[in-house]
């Protein structure tokens, strides 16, 4: 991908995650957008909304709305958001079923079109689905990259702030594994301003801010009860689209392919990465403790459960 030029990135899926990764993408001005969705006239609607929002807000960059996967052609970044998000009365595994099927779909065309595309996996389950749209483009690992952990250490950074009643801006915080239940929250990589929490707060206040954390996306959807979150999922989809249009090396947890690293191979999990044009360009190994990688063995297991339900589906 070469720097410096006016790029184009796809947001396919124009729901709630979809629609607000155009808007983050138009307002930073990182390209012009392709909104693209089944529904007909709802990507085609938001889009023309978003760029007359342009003369007032500031950007020049716009979005067209699509149904035509056509329109993708030429596309440096794909951001995947289409998908169902999980209704009550649905298992786990129809869940998979249904997204699975949508994202094979979509890859075919975004191979077909966008071969030489970084592309970034919202849909959920997110570690699976994630694992699912590599094999199908084929795309080395490096261009396949799956956003949770971004939007996990985002929550964890806020509730810390809130609790501390610092600026969201001086905290950093580090999570590992599986997006759901059982992610990995590193308290011990959690600092304000280079100090570290376990100086700043007790430790039952500390484990409240890993629980809540761990189910950061529960307590949304029981507040919103109609839906999921999708402000802070999509600016963290575009922040790592940002890191990589822009080459910008950002240090982020994302949802990447290992080979060995942190014991596990051939799997999507949420570990640090150098994000920058070549998409996933270096996965960081950080020294966590033996309960931490035990987590983090239990949270790959989660996934190669979905894995192996793929392939009894003949999705894989
Ligand atoms: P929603 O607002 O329902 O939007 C989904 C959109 O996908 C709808 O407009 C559909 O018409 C569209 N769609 C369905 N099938 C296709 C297709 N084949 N091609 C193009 N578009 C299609 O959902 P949402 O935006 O709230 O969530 C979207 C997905 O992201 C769900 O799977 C969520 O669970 C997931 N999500 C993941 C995270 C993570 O942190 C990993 C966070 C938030 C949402």
């Amino acid at each position: 991908m070469s720097v410096g030029k006016k790029f184009k990135i796809a947001s396919i899926g124009a729901g709630n995650v979809g629609a607000s990764v155009a808007q983050y993408c138009l307002e930073l001005e990182l390209g012009d957008v392709v909104l693209t969705d089944i529904v007909e006239g709802l990507p085609q609607g938001k889009a023309l909304d978003m760029t007359q929002a342009g003369p007032i807000r500031g950007y020049s960059c716009q979005a067209v709305g699509t149904n035509d996967y056509k329109d993708l052609a030429g596309a440096d970044l794909v951001i995947i958001t289409a998908g169902l998000p999980r209704k009550p009365g649905m298992t786990r595994l129809d869940l998979l079923e249904k997204n699975g099927g949508i994202i094979s779909g979509i890859c075919e065309n975004v191979k077909q079109y966008a071969p030489d595309a970084i592309v970034i996996v919202v849909t959920n389950p997110l570690d699976t689905m994630v694992y699912l749209a590599h094999k199908k483009l084929g795309f080395p690992p490096n261009r396949v990259i799956g956003m949770a952990g971004c939007l996990d250490s985002a929550r964890m950074r806020a509730f810390v702030a809130m609790e501390l009643g610092v600026s969201m801006k001086n905290v950093d915080t580090m999570v590992l594994g599986s997006h759901g239940d059982d992610m990995v929250p590193l308290p011990q990589y959690t600092v304000v301003s280079g100090i570290p929490i376990t100086k700043l707060m007790p430790q039952d206040r500390i484990d409240a801010i890993v629980d809540r954390t761990r189910k950061g996306g529960g307590e949304i959807v029981q507040l919103l009860k109609t839906g999921s979150a999708y402000y802070a999922p999509a600016a963290s989809a575009v922040r790592m689209a940002q890191s990589v249009l822009r080459d910008e090396k950002q240090l982020l947890p994302c949802a990447a392919y290992l080979t060995g690293q942190y014991g596990l191979d051939d799997i999507f999990m949420g570990v640090p990465c150098i994000l920058g044009k070549d998409g996933v360009e270096r996965i960081v190994e950080l020294d966590i403790t033996e309960a931490e990688k035990a987590s983090l063995h239990k949270s790959a297991e989660e996934v190669r459960t979905g894995i192996k339900q793929l392939q009894e589906l003949g999705l894989l």
